[in-house]
């Protein structure tokens, strides 16, 4: 088969010096950071919908970019190409993962059994091209979003038949995902949400949703799914308001419907910020409810207030983002790029210099976060701030043998607290520029 990006061959690490824009700055895959090697701290995927799928089109405007690959669009042909392109696109990289919805791999047919049929067959094409390589699937997921028929949601649907159709998708993309080894399987409710009230019983909404949850989780244990589920939060766009609102809000969904064993979350660093969360709350949350599962790496604009899908650029956020992740002690799912390049960015080595971008950016964050946790100031001072809870009356609180009536007659005793003592943040932050700047 035909080379796609011609010009372009494997992309190597050169190091912080090069001026080569094909090469990796800081990305080195076999260089050992906090025990690890890099490419096994960060599993990076391909997104197939924004790298083979999106053109560039926005609301005021189509497409600007080439993504034909020498096939005609919306045939059989194309779908093939761009299963071609996306493999010879991943070796040129070494990336090791992909992520797809089910519509961005073949053009959808008006029946949802020819829709399948050539799943199957699409999917056929990509297990053979996996086969002597070491390329996997990181996780699969249902596009319950673009057809018109989920304009009302897909598990918050008023329509029982659009719930089956919804419940069709899953169990399809569960097929496909446990076919091609996937590691996770995402949900992610664009349209899981509302615009008014006064339309709407989001009681009912929320418990058919759980309802295809449970569904899919039992249809994909009884198929031989190991993985996670997912879920990715998000709280606005395209809904006004969707029900998987930030990370705390779906984990409370998920432990009110008992799926909280099966499900963890998938981060996406521009829907913590559309949240009103940075990214690395979003993280903690997660993690410290031990559902830190997998990332959706992009960042978002704080100028422009929707899901921008940039790629990653902002170092400090990449830093503090991989100290959650070094602390969590790693994912189980990976870094999938759900990003695109911006719209005049359309020539095929701006595919290549954005995942460059993305994956020196992770590089450079691990390397740092490594630093900040070998240079060790902040978690002592993290440390310390919480001392006076490690004995006496401190300590009598966290054992949780005191009261209310032990505590007061304390206070009263006092008369005065000592303390609090400073937080310190320009201190803080002054060493994070130390360790990013300093050498
Ligand atoms: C959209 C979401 C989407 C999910 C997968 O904002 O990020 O791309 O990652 O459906
Ligand atoms: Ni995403
Ligand atoms: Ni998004």
């Amino acid at each position: 088969m035909a080379e796609i990006f011609k010009n372009i061959s494997k992309i190597e690490y050169e190091g912080a010096d090069s001026k080569n824009p094909l090469a990796f700055k800081f990305y080195d895959a076999d260089k050992i950071v906090f025990g690890k090697k890099m490419s096994e701290h960060l599993p990076f995927a391909m997104a197939w919908w924004h790298n083979l799928c999106a053109e560039g089109g926005d609301m005021f405007g189509r497409g600007t970019a080439d993504k034909s690959f020498g096939a005609k669009v919306g045939t059989t042909e194309h779908a093939k190409a761009k299963v071609d392109a996306g493999f010879e696109f991943m070796q040129k990289l070494g990336i090791k993962y992909f992520c797809f919805h089910d519509v961005d791999l073949i053009p959808e047919a008006d029946d949802i059994k020819e829709t399948n049929n050539r799943l199957d067959e699409i999917s056929d094409y990509i297990l053979s091209k996996m086969q002597g390589t070491d390329i996997k699937c990181l996780w699969g997921t249902a596009n319950m979003f673009s057809n018109p028929r989920y304009m009302n949601g897909a598990g918050s649907t008023n329509s029982a038949d659009v719930y089956c159709f919804a419940a069709a998708q899953i169990k399809k993309a569960l097929d496909i995902t446990v076919k091609l080894g996937g590691r996770g399987y995402v949900f992610w409710g664009g349209r899981e949400g509302y615009e008014t009230l006064l339309n709407t019983d989001v009681k009912f909404e929320q418990e058919n949703i759980a309802r295809l949850m449970r569904m899919a989780v039992d249809y994909g244990r009884s198929i031989g799914f190991k993985g996670d589920f997912y879920i990715e939060p998000k709280p606005k766009e395209p809904m006004k308001h969707q029900y998987d609102f930030d990370a705390a809000t779906a984990i409370g969904f998920l432990r009110q419907y008992g799926l909280d064993k099966d499900f963890k979350m998938n981060i996406e660093a521009n829907h913590a910020t559309l949240a009103g969360h940075t990214f690395e709350h979003e993280l903690r949350i997660s993690a410290i409810n031990g559902m830190l599962g997998s990332i959706d790496a992009n960042q978002g604009d704080c100028l422009l207030g929707w899901d921008t899908d940039e790629f990653p650029f902002d170092a400090y956020s990449a830093t503090m983002c991989m100290y959650e992740v070094l602390k969590a002690g790693g994912l189980t799912g990976g870094f999938n790029f759900d990003a695109k390049t911006r719209r005049p960015s359309n020539a095929y080595e701006d595919m290549f210099e954005a995942y460059i971008l993305g994956m020196d950016t992770f590089a450079l964050g691990l390397i740092k976060a490594a630093a900040l946790i070998g240079d060790g100031r902040i978690d002592e001072f993290k440390k310390q701030r919480y001392s006076s809870f490690s004995s006496g009356i401190g300590a009598k609180i966290l054992s949780g043998k005191t009261d209310l009536k032990e505590l007061s007659a304390y206070a009263e005793k006092l008369g005065k607290p000592e303390g609090p003592s400073s937080g310190k943040q320009e201190y803080l932050e002054s060493v994070v520029n130390q360790v990013l700047f300093g050498k």
